[in-house]
């Protein structure tokens, strides 16, 4: 039946099922589909790029009600595959997916997926596994927390059971800060707020992957970040203070070997902090140990990432 004859209820209905259709459409478009903006991180090129393909007809889109363009996760992801794009198998990709199908095959099943990705070596598979929790609409800090952390932690109690060798633990946090890197460049530049952060991990912690995460939550927020990585003396790190004087310190302690030196260098590094006001965060799993809390004062013992955003969030509201 055509609409020109409908009755004038049967026509409002239409219209009303029409308006709901399309709401529904938007709605099931926003959970399924990427914006243009999406794409263009995911493809690692610029929206205009995106726009093109999409005129040249290489890569279908959908409307929304407004005229926007909507993508869906499975066109992105055969695009990718056909040209070769953003999904691209990077150094150590190749050999690693061999050893990535041993490894799934030895491990346990209930392990999650990136768990599997990151001791396998997949880079690439791994850094997509973030940047698509991150599209998905999950924060940072929850992508650190409840992401990378569990899976890292898994990986120690295997290793530390004797069920994954030291090399495995190698390249699954090599894999880990690289998927960082990667998911890094992906995210939104913030507005910048001209404050400077420094971190690092303790002398004698060779843990490196909290300080690239702690570097990654500061950048988010807008703060220029020196990250000057694993076992950083705090002698040297007070020199530092002196010449760049930071709005925050965070000092990552995985592993504490050496308490009394430690404690001794700290006394002089929190002095010289004080002198300028600089506050500092403490984390990592060593700061549990409330022993070594007592010896190692600090503005924060975070214990998570989360707990680093809103802290540096409340400083800089202060500014
Ligand atoms: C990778 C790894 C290594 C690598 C590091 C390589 C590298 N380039 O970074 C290498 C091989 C060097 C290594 C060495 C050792 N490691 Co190790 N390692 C790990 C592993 C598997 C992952 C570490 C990691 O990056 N985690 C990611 C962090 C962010 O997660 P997390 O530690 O759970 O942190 C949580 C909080 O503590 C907090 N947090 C942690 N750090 C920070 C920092 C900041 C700033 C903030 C805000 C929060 C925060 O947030 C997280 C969320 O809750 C852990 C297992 C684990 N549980 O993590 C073992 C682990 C830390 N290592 C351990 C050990 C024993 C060692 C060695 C002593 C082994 C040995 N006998 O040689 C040496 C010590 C070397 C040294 N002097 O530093 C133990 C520590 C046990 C303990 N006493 O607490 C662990 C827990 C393994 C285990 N299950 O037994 N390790």
């Amino acid at each position: 039946m055509q609409d020109d004859i409908l009755p004038p209820l049967r026509r409002s209905e239409k219209f009303v099922r029409i308006l709901i259709e399309s709401h529904l459409k938007n709605k099931l478009m926003e959970l399924k589909c990427f914006t243009t903006k999406e794409v263009a991180r995911l493809c690692r090129v610029s929206d205009a790029t995106v726009k093109r393909w999409e005129d040249a007809g290489l890569l279908r889109s959908e409307r929304t009600s407004g005229g926007h363009r909507r993508f869906r996760v499975e066109e992105v992801a055969r695009f990718q595959r056909e040209q070769n794009l953003g999904l691209k198998i990077s150094n150590g990709d190749e050999s690693a997916v061999r050893a990535a199908t041993r490894c799934r095959a030895s491990l346990h099943q209930s392990e999650s997926a990136l768990f599997h990705s990151l001791v396998g070596g997949c880079e690439e598979e791994a850094a997509n596994k973030l940047i698509g929790a991150h599209l998905h609409g999950e924060s940072l800090p929850g992508i650190f927390d409840d992401l990378i952390c569990p899976a890292m932690r898994r990986v120690g109690e295997l290793w530390y059971n004797g069920e994954l060798s030291i090399t495995q633990e190698h390249i699954a946090t090599r894999t880990a800060c690289n998927a960082v890197f990667k998911l890094r460049n992906v995210l939104p530049v913030p507005a910048m707020n001209g404050a400077l952060a420094i971190c690092c991990a303790m002398e004698a912690d060779f843990h490196e992957l909290p300080t690239h995460l702690a570097q990654t939550i500061f950048e988010n927020e807008g703060w220029e970040v020196l990250n000057f990585g694993a076992n950083t003396p705090l002698y040297s790190l007070a020199e530092e203070i002196a010449q760049h004087t930071p709005e925050l310190i965070c000092i990552s302690v995985t592993v504490m070997n050496d308490m009394e030196r430690n404690a001794r260098d700290y006394k002089i590094f929190t002095e010289q902090a004080g002198k300028f006001k600089i506050p500092v965060i403490l984390g990592g799993r060593a700061l549990a140990d409330e022993q070594i809390r007592r010896r190692f004062p600090a503005e924060l013992y975070a214990q998570s990432f989360g707990e680093v955003a809103e802290f540096t969030r409340r400083l800089k509201t202060k500014q």
